[in-house]
């Protein structure tokens, strides 16, 4: 566990030489490259490592709330606090013994976050990295024998992408999205591929479990696979909005895309003894030459 900005980090290797780095404000994982050596997700280069504020890139953990259709401050408290490695808690049942390097967090709320969230949860986070350099994040929230508690969630991740102009994301075609740019009003996607020409800011809801983000530029693919998160919240800022963000720079929009797995359209709600796990895996393929099928 390393020290970075004031605040403790932890450094995950795979033996192929994979990297992930991960703070313990937010439970944010914050770096992750693959056995080249190259950064995979965004982090603004004038990203705030100052609590309370979240970091701006990296994969913030948006709990209980995503968004801000709700009481809380935008996208929750969780990635605003600090979080403890979960030293005793038994691994996950892991049915393959292939090697991960992993970390396991763990958020409890405090006497402050009960009174705006009166809900007894423990939060428990695994990142790991495999053998080949995916990145994964396990995500069990408990119901700690309260009353029943509803939330909403996300994995924010910001995918470092060579130009916005030459993306495209494949597995959301005839999906239904909430647009959040006109009051979350449903809309159905026509296109055969979702590709950036404007600011776009969509939950895609009800989406498969695997889509792929392409970008044709690197030559690279990433593979989003999600387990217990029914909707792919996608958001690119664009030039205009990118100028209100302090913590943004004017010129990233075009080097960066949001695609979160989210439960954002339906809350999920927990009886007391109950837990919910929320699984994301992230790959990173090399494209072949063609348009990437
Ligand atoms: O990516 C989903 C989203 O809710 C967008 O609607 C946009 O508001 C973005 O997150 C802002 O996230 P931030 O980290 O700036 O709070």
């Amino acid at each position: 566990v390393r020290d970075w900005n004031g605040v403790e980090q932890v450094v995950l290797r795979s033996p192929r030489g994979a990297y992930a780095r991960v703070s313990l404000h937010g439970g944010q994982v914050l770096s992750w490259r693959n056995d080249r050596g190259e950064e995979l997700l965004f982090t603004s280069s004038k990203a705030i490592f100052k609590p309370p504020k979240a970091m701006r890139g990296g994969i913030p953990i948006c709990f209980p709330q995503f968004g801000n259709s709700g009481t809380l401050e935008q996208h929750g408290f969780a990635r605003n606090r600090i979080w403890a490695i979960d030293e005793g808690h038994p691994p996950l049942n892991q049915n393959d013994n292939s090697s991960k390097a992993s970390v396991d967090l763990i958020l409890k709320p405090s006497e402050d976050d009960l009174k705006y969230w009166p809900h007894c949860f423990e939060f428990r986070l695994r990142i790991s990295l495999s053998m080949d350099g995916d990145l994964s994040l396990v995500s069990r929230v408990r119901n700690v024998n309260g009353k029943p508690f509803s939330f909403s969630f996300g994995y924010h991740t910001y995918l470092s992408v060579s130009d916005i102009s030459e993306v495209r994301i494949e597995g959301l075609e005839t999906l239904d999205y909430l647009d959040n740019l006109s009051q979350r009003e449903r809309f159905t996607e026509q296109g055969d591929a979702i590709t950036f020409e404007s600011e776009v800011d969509r939950a895609y809801v009800g989406s498969p479990n695997v889509i792929a983000v392409l970008d044709h530029e690197k030559k690279r693919t990433f593979v989003i696979r999600k387990e217990g998160l029914p909707d792919i919240v996608v958001w690119n800022p664009w030039e205009k909005k990118s100028k209100t963000m302090v913590d943004f720079g004017d010129e990233e929009y075009k080097q960066m895309l949001c695609v979160d797995a989210a439960a954002t359209e339906r809350p999920i709600t927990l009886k007391p003894g109950e837990e919910w796990t929320g699984k994301l895996e992230l790959s990173e393929v090399p494209s072949t030459n063609c348009s990437g099928h």
